[in-house]
């Protein structure tokens, strides 16, 4: 018997307060919302949807995510731009990694024009709020069907 393909949605720190603060720069929309678009992109594909405050809670998810999962989908948040820790295991993995990000972090303060995750990622997508989250999930599930099938 087969497992259920199962794609891995993880969210940085402060990812949880979605909706509370700066409406003009992450929309308005919760991370509840954030989930439920993930899920209706994927079909009948399983999700894990997580957030963490936590650099090792998030590395421990992305170790879980190489054993289980078909793809990656991945908002390090703040995380993007400090974290060697996540970059390695991000580079660990061998499944398609797909970076979301809400907001374009390339058009904001400098010290987020840099993100290490970046280095790792199969596809970035930034600067289309929450609706980029189902671009994401989109974007996985073709790399995922594209390498099962090559
Ligand atoms: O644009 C994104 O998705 C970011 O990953 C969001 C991070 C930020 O540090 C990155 O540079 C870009 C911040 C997430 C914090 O989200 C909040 C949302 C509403 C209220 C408070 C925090």
């Amino acid at each position: 018997m087969t497992d259920t393909p199962v794609l891995y949605v993880l969210n940085g720190p402060n990812l949880n307060l979605l909706g509370e603060r700066e409406p003009e720069i992450y929309g308005r929309e919760t991370l509840a919302d954030v989930e439920a678009l993930c899920r209706e992109a994927a079909g009948d594909v399983r999700i894990e949807f997580r957030q963490s405050n936590h650099e090792g809670q998030l590395v421990d998810w992305i170790q879980e995510a190489r054993l289980k999962a078909i793809a990656l989908v991945i908002n390090p948040a703040a995380y993007s731009h400090t974290s060697i820790a996540i970059l390695d295991a991000l580079k660990a993995l061998k499944i398609p990694i797909v970076e979301c990000h809400l907001s374009d972090p390339t058009t904001r303060e400098s010290f987020r024009h840099h993100s290490y995750a970046s280095l790792a990622a199969t596809e970035i997508v930034k600067g289309h709020g929450a609706r980029g989250y189902a671009l994401a999930v989109r974007s996985a599930l073709k790399l995922a069907h594209e390498r099962a099938t090559a």
